[in-house]
């Protein structure tokens, strides 16, 4: 039977063998966790199954970060293939290692998400995330080759050469960012192009948050079926969950990761629904494995069954990540509350960042800067004044904070090859 059709049953007692295998690996082979649960009190006989799981501690990316670079290793060196890392935006990187049935697994769900996906073995696909140490690149190409679908590694930027190759080919599906899909298809036009006379028919996009906005706009310039992947590093990369073409969630791979969601505050495990913070453990890592990672990634799960068939639950969209959150005078703010905001204002494009306003070291104020489509724009300065007033009194209304709103010329905004940045931080007086 198809991994993606077991019965719940099955998937649990799957789920059950596979848990109690990683643990006695990881009591055995980590020097790590043998050292972090002897320090809780905890010995191989009192995890007997996914019933004591809460017993054990979660795990971090600080954690992670002070084993750098080889101390999560559970393996001899030798038997690791591959490292990838991901830079993070402070400290050190994050290593994550594959032994030879790593890489198979991760081939194995890689090309189970894309399948889902759509993907068959008659199309061509552009992979434009970055090859290198980001698991994006790799991680999407062995899934599909995989597959058996044609693979063009273009990697990320060279925005020309990659729209001229994807023309010549004919290529039918890009994988990519879904800001850089936004970013390719605003390149295409300024070239003389139409992006609709591309061949692209299915878009597999990850690595970061995507908005219905965004999604609707991507949509629309390409012409394509535009679906989500989700995945980390520190678990594996891509392929840990994907929407199949009902796109109502992501269907977590739950042969390969358990998932729990946590209350972000206490720790709390919350009951299957809620929305709180994505716990993962792995279930067959073997190099690098992690039990209980604290994902920062804000979901819920969906159980209910999908028309497609496929028994995996799903997780919701992100909305947010636990550290993402921002505090400013007092309110707490997740950039995905503004994105809900400013989507309601055909104005204005799925391109905007905050912009945090420090002072003596303390975030005194946010600047919601957003740019406008240039159906949006007016040379009417009243009406700007306007919209803009429109845009900080309907923020009010959610964020129980009126930031101040920046009307952006169209294509003013920094574009990204990777994943946008959407938080900036700026000195008082730096802004004009
Ligand atoms: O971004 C792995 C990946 C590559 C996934 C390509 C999908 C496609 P990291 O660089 O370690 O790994 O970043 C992981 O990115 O914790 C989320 O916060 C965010 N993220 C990834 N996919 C999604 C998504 C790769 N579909 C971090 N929606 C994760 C929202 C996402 N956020």
């Amino acid at each position: 039977m198809h991994k993606d059709y077991l019965s719940r049953e099955e998937i649990a007692r799957l789920q059950e063998k596979r848990f109690r295998e990683t643990v006695e690996r990881i009591f055995k082979r980590s020097p790590y966790y043998q050292k972090k649960l002897k320090e809780h009190g905890i010995k191989p006989v009192d995890i007997r199954g996914l019933a004591d799981i809460h017993l054990l501690p979660f795990t971090s990316k600080n954690d992670l970060r002070g084993q750098y670079p080889f101390g999560m290793a559970a393996v001899s060196l030798k038997k690791i293939l591959r490292l990838h890392a991901s830079s993070g935006t402070t400290g050190k990187p994050i290593v994550s290692g594959y032994t030879r049935r790593d890489l198979s697994v991760w081939a194995d769900a890689v090309s189970r998400i894309c399948q889902m996906a759509g993907v068959t073995r008659e199309d061509i696909a552009q992979i434009s995330f970055g090859y290198g140490l980001f698991t994006g690149g790799f991680g999407l190409h062995y899934g599909l080759e995989k597959l058996g679908a044609m693979v063009v590694p273009f990697s990320s930027g060279n925005t020309e050469r990659q729209l001229s190759l994807m023309q010549d080919f004919h290529t039918t599906v890009l994988v990519s960012t879904p800001s850089f899909a936004l970013y390719m298809a605003e390149q295409a036009r300024e070239l003389g192009y139409d992006p609709a006379s591309f061949h692209l028919r299915l878009g597999l996009f990850g690595g970061e948050p995507c908005s219905d906005l965004m999604r609707q706009e991507i949509e629309k310039e390409w012409g394509l079926k535009a679906t989500l992947n989700y995945g980390l590093t520190e678990v594996m990369g891509p392929g840990i969950a994907g929407e199949c073409s009902e796109r109502n969630g992501m269907h977590l791979l739950e042969d390969y990761f358990y998932a729990e969601i946590i209350d972000p505050k206490t720790g709390e495990r919350l009951p299957d629904g809620e929305k709180g913070e994505l716990v993962l453990t792995p279930l067959t890592k073997e190099a690098f494995p992690v039990l209980r990672y604290r994902t920062g990634d804000i979901t819920r799960l969906i159980d209910s069954p999908c028309p497609c068939g496929r028994t995996g639950r799903r997780m919701d969209y992100i909305t947010g990540r636990s550290d993402d959150m921002v505090i400013v005078k007092g309110v707490n703010i997740f950039p995905s509350q503004v994105e809900e905001v400013l989507s309601t204002f055909p104005e204005v494009s799925p391109h905007y960042r905050l912009v945090l306003i420090r002072q003596k070291g303390f975030i005194k104020d946010l600047e919601v800067q957003v740019e406008l489509t240039p159906q949006g724009f007016s040379d009417s300065f009243r009406e700007l004044e306007q919209l803009e007033e429109k845009i900080r009194s309907r923020l009010r209304s959610t964020l129980s904070l009126g930031p101040k709103v920046k009307l952006m010329e169209p294509k003013s905004l920094e574009r990204t090859t990777g994943k946008s940045r959407r938080i900036v931080e700026v000195e008082k007086g730096e802004l004009e």
